[in-house]
């Protein structure tokens, strides 16, 4: 088999979820853009998304985010979605949006909020267990804006113990994965800021508890594929939420500002053991579309995962390991590189054909007419987005 041959077999076990908010209308602080199109409800989102990994193979599950994605039934959902195709996968926790948590939610000082927020992350679990979800994803925007203006370290204190009541609820085959992120919309402190804080926390809970690494939630300059080796090294990456960012939680496109470090991050992956159906790392998109129509960029990113991954899959680690050994600085920087510069396009291409699938997805995209159905179809009804 050839080096390409090689990589490529094992392209098969790529399975990227994506989000279902990416399909709905999402922008800055300044101005969210409506598209033509946009789904009114959770069922069209699915419908969308259904479409992405028709074209691609490549995303055959869906993240839903409550109380956005809310319904009456969820098995009912998750029949619907199954009827297209897609799964439903990891359930987002959102306690972002409302006026009691303007202080904090899982953090918070008043135990009747701290209660609240901590009861909607176990009508989460309910709503996983009757949509077959394995992973419950939490974010939290708690922190504080100004030194002083709260205790920091009683505010862990309460978080640990939040998040112990949540984890208790969990069944044998769910997970918490605690997301972090070093700033915003808190701007002094955050109360889970880095993967440090994320994996003390996790830690503490047990096996069942991991770390999220959302690619847009670093410092500039970030060493994250040190993170990614890091995590994987003490078992406890749980989750992605991929993105790209020239700034900060810019949320683009994947693999649109730095595809080299795309590729170094799934070196990592794979390198660590992330990669694959069974290896527990769930690699999930989090993405807004605010400029650019959202199924075709979410083809993209998923596009770009797939190519880095191949990319990175080319990397001859037996070569790359001699050099180290030999301290050839040089050699193994180069033996790196050369996998990140190889072209994989046209062999992905002929992978897809190989599969069934077409060729070139952005432009199958195009010629299917979907667009354009659901531009005429989707006409009135309030559009899904923030908040809706
Ligand atoms: C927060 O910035 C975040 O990355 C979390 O994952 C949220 O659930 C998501 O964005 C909402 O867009
Ligand atoms: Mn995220």
């Amino acid at each position: 088999m050839t080096e390409m041959a090689t990589a490529l077999s094992r392209l098969s076990e790529l399975a990227i979820e994506v989000p279902s908010w990416a399909y709905g209308n999402s922008g800055t602080r300044f101005k969210v853009f409506g598209t033509p199109g946009t789904p009114r409800t959770v069922r069209e989102k699915l419908q969308d998304a259904a479409k992405v990994h028709e074209l691609t193979g490549l995303a055959p599950t869906v993240a839903l985010h409550i109380p956005w994605d809310k319904v009456e039934d969820y098995a009912a959902l998750r029949e619907y979605a199954a009827g297209l195709g897609v799964g439903l996968g990891t359930i987002n926790s959102n306690t972002f949006q409302d006026e009691i948590y303007k202080f904090g939610s899982l953090t918070h000082s008043d135990d009747a909020v701290r209660q609240k927020a901590i009861d909607h992350h176990l009508e989460c679990i309910d709503i996983m267990d009757a949509a077959g979800s394995r992973d419950l994803k939490i974010w939290l925007a708690d922190g504080t804006n100004y030194p002083g203006q709260d205790d920091i370290r009683r505010r862990q204190d309460r978080l640990a113990d939040s998040l112990r009541q949540i984890y208790d609820r969990l069944g044998e085959d769910q997970r918490l994965v605690l997301e972090y992120k070093f700033f915003e919309p808190a701007f002094y402190h955050t109360d889970v800021p880095d993967w440090g804080t994320s994996y003390a926390q996790t830690l503490a809970l047990g096996d069942k508890a991991m770390v999220c690494l959302d690619t847009g939630h670093h410092a500039p300059g970030t060493n994250i594929e040190f993170i990614v080796a890091q995590l994987l090294r003490l078992g406890k990456l749980g989750s992605f939420d991929f993105n790209s960012r020239f700034y900060a939680d810019d949320d683009l496109i994947v693999g649109a500002a730095d595809p080299y470090q795309l590729f170094r991050i799934l070196y990592e992956v794979i390198r660590g053991g992330g990669f694959g159906k069974d290896s527990g790392v769930a690699l999930m998109l989090d993405q807004c579309h605010n400029l650019e129509e959202k199924i075709p960029g979410q083809i993209r990113s998923v596009l770009n995962v797939q190519e880095m991954t191949a990319r990175a899959l080319l990397v001859d680690t037996e070569a790359l390991a001699e050099a180290q050994r030999a301290g050839d600085v040089l050699a193994a920087n180069g033996i790196f590189s050369d996998a990140f510069y190889t072209d994989v396009r046209p062999a992905l291409a002929d992978w897809r054909e190989s599969r069934g699938l077409p060729a070139d997805p952005m432009a199958a995209y195009k010629a299917s007419g979907y667009q354009k159905q659901i531009n005429e179809e989707r006409v009135g009804g309030a559009q899904a987005g923030w908040g809706a």
